[in-house]
This record gives structure tokens, C-alpha cells and sequence, in this order.
């Protein structure tokens, strides 16, 4: 394990990631200056730890220093070139922690469905009587959790292609593959460097280490892995060691599981049970009724509210076409409208624009993307377009009948009018809510 006393780190960003990284190490005895671009009235300062040594309104790399850098920070940009020009080497958060963790570690990525599985699983081995930690790109930074876990307790770490760019030597004992779809070109520059980055989750990986992978995605199912690891695949055809058909999903051990047995509502949910049910193989049965009564998390296919006999459900956390698609797709055989739109990252939205004309009573587009989405829908469809989430939400309420589902999966980030998608998700409920008075 790494030795921390009297060693040198920059710190580069002091929101979650650098405020938890910085704390954790100021604790442990090394020399910490953190730096953020944002001036001192803007950062929690409350939040860190006396010893560590703060650069507000610039961003500052002591040469020769370890830096942590938060996923935040774009590569290419003047911060990233900053890194990497004077420290001695540049890591994540999920790499540093590696480095210090006393107990194995299971690292979900993917596109989409990964803080589902992540929170799952956490579940799951909560219920085999494990001590767990479940951390990381989910929403807490990582370094939280460190202190309390023993050989004996598991992390749970959902990662992010962002934080997978600078984790060189990170070795997860299971490595566990939602999907791949296009997304954060913006941010890694290609989808080529968007997939490398994911890869980087099991480049380290060896013999006695697991993955578990979608086994029908095409993109991961070209994907050649380390010698030695167990590999384990789930889908949608019979032959592999975990899968589902439209009635039933076929677990380890033979044990067959109704879907109406599972709390999860979605297709795309019966993939993340049965990616879970594969990284926790080992500890079955005892974790099946965990399984069974897990109702998934707050912003993913959350029921809001009933309003004059209309069905509203939050999946804020769509923020990409493939997430919308598969809310889309999970609500297929019901009448509903749907509201998208955000901030443009450059997505694609042509197949999601005809699944859209296909299967959804119409759509309520607002924000930057608009335009662009309203474009990719084909002519015959309703579409409206208006500023604001505010507005859709009101559109929504006056065309919506009873029977009907008002459902937000924006496929788009949130920047353009909100701090983050969480935010979007509850301004959205307080809408909805506010529509009942
Ligand atoms: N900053 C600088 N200089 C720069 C750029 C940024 O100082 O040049 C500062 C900013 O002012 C800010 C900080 O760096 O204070 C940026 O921090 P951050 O954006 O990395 O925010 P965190 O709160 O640390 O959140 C990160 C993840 N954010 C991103 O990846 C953008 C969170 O994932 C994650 O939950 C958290 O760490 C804990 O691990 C969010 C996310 O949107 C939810 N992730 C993407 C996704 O899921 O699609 C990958």
C-alpha cells in the first residue's frame, strides 16, 4: 500500500472529487495544496481539512507533485496541459484510491445503467452480510469511504470514463460492462478515446479477476481481454451464463426469476439485475431477495406524482439518446408524452427521433438542443418546442388525458439551465407537484 506522510500532492478541482481526495490525504500526513478556478466565495471551503493548503480563482501544480485531478477537468484543456507539463504523474481519484484500498473492489462502467447496477450490487452484498462501501462517479467522491473498509468489506465504485483517463495501474478484482453507446465525444474528443477510456477498467486485470459483460453488445463484444480473467456474460440469448427472455430471467445456479417478481420496471433493468446478479454470483442465494425487492434509485424511472389521473416519472438521469431510447422502449406498450432537450453536446438524435415519431403520444422539447431534436423527428409527429423545462411541464399537464404518462429522459445534459442533472430531476418534481395545487 502507498505511504502518504510527508509526500507531496496538487490537487486540481475542489468540488466532490478534490474536496474528498484532499481531505483523506491531509489526514494521512501528506503535504496537500488544492487549487480551483473558481474564486474563494464559490468553493466549500468549510469542507476541507485546515492542513490543506487552498489556491482559489487559479489553478496551481507544484512541480513534481502526484496530482489528483477531478474528472471535471477536460483533457486538452490549459488545466489538463497544466497536470501534466509539472506534475510527476496525473491520476484519478478511483486510482489513488486503488492504490491505498485494503479489500477488493467492483467497478462498474458503461453508458448507461451503471449507478443502477452500482447501487445494486451494494444492495445485494449489504444482504449477503458484507460490509460495503458504494461510491464514485454515483455521486460521492470515492476517497468518503476509504477509512471505514477492512480486508474483509467490499467497494463498490461506479467509475467514469472521465476518471478511467488517468487510472494507469487500476486493477478492480471485477470489472463490470453495462454497455457501450456513443456519448462524451465532447469531452474525450472521439468516440475512439471515449471507448479506450472504458477499456481501461480491466487493462490491468489478471488471472483470478472477473468481468462481467454485456455478452449482446456488439462494441463489447469485440473487446479482447487480459489472459487468465473469468469472463461472464449476460443477454438476451439462452447459452449464456446469465439471461433473459421476455418472461423470465435465467440466474446463476438455475434459478429461474419471473420479472414480475422484480420491483425494477424496463427491459434495460432486467440487463442491470442480471449484471449484478453476476458480479455477485459467489454470494447466491442470499442475496435473491434483495434482488427481488430493490426499487431502484431516485432520478432513474422515478414515479413522481399522480395528477388528475396522469402518471408523471423522473429519468433526469437519461442524459444521452441511447438512456432516452431505453426509457422509451421500457414504456413502449403505454401512452405517453415525452419531455427532452438540454444542453448540446453534439449527440445524434436521428434513431432516437423516429423511435420517438413511433412510440410516444408526442414530444415537449425545450432548451438548447431544441431545434436540433425537434429536426430529427419525423413530419407527422407532435412536437413542440419552448424555452424552458417549466413550460414543457405546463404543455404536458394541459395535453396529457387520463390513462396517459408525462415522462422527462432528456437525452441531453443539463448545463444549459441547471448545475446538474440531479437539479433538473428535482426542479422537475417540484413542477410536477406544484401542478397538484
Ligand atoms: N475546475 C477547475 N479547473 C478547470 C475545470 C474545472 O478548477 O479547468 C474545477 C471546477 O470549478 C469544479 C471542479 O473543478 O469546482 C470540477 O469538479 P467535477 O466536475 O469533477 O465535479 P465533482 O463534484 O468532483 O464530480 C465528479 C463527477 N463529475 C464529472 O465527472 C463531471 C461526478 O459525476 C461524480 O459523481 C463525482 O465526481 C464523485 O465521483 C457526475 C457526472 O456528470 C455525476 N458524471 C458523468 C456522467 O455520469 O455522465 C461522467
Amino acid at each position: 500500500m502507498m505511504e502518504l506522510t510527508g509526500k507531496c500532492f496538487s490537487v486540481l478541482g475542489l468540488a466532490r472529487t478534490g474536496v474528498a481526495a484532499a481531505n483523506y490525504l491531509a489526514r494521512h500526513g501528506a503535504d496537500v495544496v488544492a487549487s480551483d478556478s473558481k474564486t474563494e466565495d464559490h468553493l466549500p471551503l468549510e469542507d476541507l481539512d485546515k492542513r490543506v493548503f487552498v489556491r482559489a480563482g487559479e489553478n496551481f501544480v507544484r512541480a513534481g507533485d502526484t496530482v489528483i485531478i477531478s474528472p471535471g477537468i477536460k483533457p486538452g484543456s490549459p488545466t489538463w496541459h497544466l497536470a501534466h507539463d509539472r506534475g510527476s504523474e496525473v491520476i484519478s481519484d478511483i486510482e489513488l484510491f486503488y492504490r491505498l484500498c485494503p479489500c477488493p473492489i467492483i467497478a462498474i462502467t458503461g453508458t448507461d445503467g451503471k449507478s443502477t447496477t452500482t447501487s445494486l450490487i451494494g444492495k445485494l452484498l449489504e444482504a449477503a452480510g458484507k460490509k460495503v462501501f458504494v461510491g464514485g462517479n454515483i455521486g460521492l467522491g470515492c476517497m468518503n469511504g476509504l477509512e471505514e473498509l477492512g480486508p474483509e468489506d467490499i467497494a463498490v465504485l461506479e467509475v467514469s470514463c472521465f476518471q478511467l483517463t488517468h487510472c494507469p495501474t487500476f486493477r478492480p478484482a471485477t470489472a463490470v460492462l453495462t454497455n457501450i453507446a456513443e456519448d462524451h465525444v465532447e469531452y474525450h474528443g472521439s468516440t475512439a478515446a471515449y471507448i479506450a477510456a472504458k477499456q481501461q477498467v480491466y487493462a490491468n486485470l489478471g488471472p483470478g479477476d472477473v468481468i462481467v459483460a454485456n455478452g449482446d453488445d456488439p462494441e463489447i463484444s469485440r473487446w479482447a481481454y487480459p489472459t487468465g480473467v473469468t469472463v461472464r456474460r449476460f443477454g438476451w440469448r439462452e447459452g449464456l451464463d446469465c439471461w433473459a427472455d421476455r418472461l423470465e430471467t435465467h440466474l446463476p445456479g438455475g434459478i429461474i426469476q419471473p420479472h414480475q417478481g422484480l420491483k425494477l420496471k424496463g427491459l434495460h433493468n432486467i440487463e442491470n439485475v442480471m449484471a449484478a446478479a453476476l458480479a455477485t454470483a459467489e454470494h447466491f442465494p442470499a442475496v435473491l431477495g434483495a434482488l427481488q425487492s430493490y426499487a431502484g434509485l431516485e432520478h432513474r424511472m422515478e414515479y413522481v406524482a399522480t395528477i388528475n389521473g396522469v402518471e408523471y416519472y423522473n429519468d433526469t438521469k437519461a442524459t444521452n439518446p441511447h438512456a432516452t431510447t431505453a426509457v422509451v422502449n421500457a414504456f413502449r406498450d403505454e401512452p405517453f408524452w415525452l419531455l427532452a432537450g438540454g444542453h448540446d453536446k453534439g449527440s445524434d438524435f436521428t434513431e432516437l427521433g423516429a423511435l420517438i415519431a413511433a412510440r410516444t403520444r408526442g414530444a415537449l422539447l425545450y432548451g438548447q438542443t431544441r431545434t436540433r431534436l425537434a429536426s430529427s423527428i419525423p413530419a407527422g409527429a407532435c412536437v413542440e418546442t419552448m424555452e424552458t423545462l417549466a413550460e414543457a411541464v405546463s404543455r404536458a399537464h394541459q395535453l396529457a388525458v387520463p390513462g396517459e404518462k408525462v415522462i422527462l429522459a432528456p437525452a441531453c445534459s443539463s448545463f444549459d439551465q441547471f448545475t446538474d442533472f440531479e437539479q433538473r430531476g428535482r426542479i422537475f418534481k417540484e413542477l410536477v407537484r406544484a401542478l397538484a395545487q
